[in-house]
């Protein structure tokens, strides 16, 4: 059944796809890979002595530049793993589509470091619930942080998640061990970040874009996570939650037509969205048969 509906499926999308439409707008993700040589607008505090640095050695090999951040782990500026962004990771994610944020991570320290990203707007600060567990290694590690009310805890303030996502003005990058947290633990540390990526809300090839080639991979996600997850190194509800409350689910597929229609199809064409529905319709029926 879900072969048949798969089918159905792409002959929708051929369908589509063979219409008069108007220029793909697609959405790019944003990435910050440091090969300009400089820090991005990653910083600390004006008064730190040790604020990240641009470095080369990072996951592609001796050639590729990182940014790389110490700390010192004694009281006063420069003592806690943490560092900012108000410069090209503030606005609005919302808009953008941006669904959660991944990354390649190292910790070249002696002890291993517990990272988490904070996102503000105005005092409200939320903080990832879950640490990524970066071992003393001097490895690099793939990283993905969600930004839905599953994926983060409120820390200070009292604005909702979703209203600070409308507009956020700084975020951080950060080990903390104990809980979510915006400040960062006193800890002597060296780590390094290459590769901070704003993943794209139905990206769910992680190719860049939003288009029907997408569509593969989220009944992928849809009818087995695991698999997902082997083949893409992220969990599916980081790209094909399209309603954003933490998970990928059949609720998930109106907002995908939406993004496909939106996005793909400049202007929506009727009959596209009609084809579209009825493809993703079937899958629907045959899932919950099965
Ligand atoms: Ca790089
Ligand atoms: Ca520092
Ligand atoms: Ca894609
Ligand atoms: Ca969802």
């Amino acid at each position: 059944m879900i072969g048949r509906s798969l089918r159905a499926l792409r002959l929708a999308t051929l369908l589509i796809l063979a219409l008069p439409t108007s220029a793909a707008a697609i959405v790019s993700h944003q990435i910050d890979d440091f090969e300009d040589e400089s820090v991005m607008g990653w910083v600390e505090g004006a008064v730190s002595p040790d604020m990240p640095t641009n470095e080369e050695g990072g996951p592609a090999g001796p050639d590729d530049n990182y940014i790389e951040n110490v700390s010192t782990g004694v009281f006063g500026p420069g003592a806690n793993l943490v560092m900012f962004n108000t410069s090209q990771w503030a606005g609005d994610y919302t808009a953008a589509n941006v669904a959660g944020i991944s990354m390649d991570l190292a910790n070249f320290g002696d002890v291993p470091l517990h990272m988490r990203i904070a996102v503000r707007r105005s005092s409200t600060w939320y903080a990832s619930n879950d640490a990524f567990e970066l071992p003393a290694d001097g490895m690099w590690h793939f990283a993905a942080f969600g930004l839905t009310n599953a994926d983060m805890t409120g820390v200070q303030g009292g604005t909702p998640l979703s209203d600070v996502l409308l507009d956020v003005g700084e975020i951080r990058l950060l080990s903390a061990e104990l809980g979510p947290n915006f400040r960062g633990d006193t800890v002597e540390a060296r780590q390094g970040t290459d590769n901070i990526r704003a993943l794209l809300v139905g990206d769910t090839d992680c190719d860049g874009d939003v288009d029907f080639d997408d569509i593969d991979a989220f009944v992928l996600g849809l009818t087995s996570p695991p698999a997902y997850e082997a083949q893409f190194g992220l969990r599916p509800s980081l790209k094909g939650d399209t309603d954003r409350d933490g998970d990928q689910d059949f609720d998930d597929i109106p907002g995908l037509v939406d993004i496909l229609t939106g996005n793909i199809i400049g202007v929506p064409e009727p009959a596209a969205i009609w084809l579209l529905c009825w493809g993703l319709g079937w899958l629907t029926i045959a899932a919950r048969i099965r």
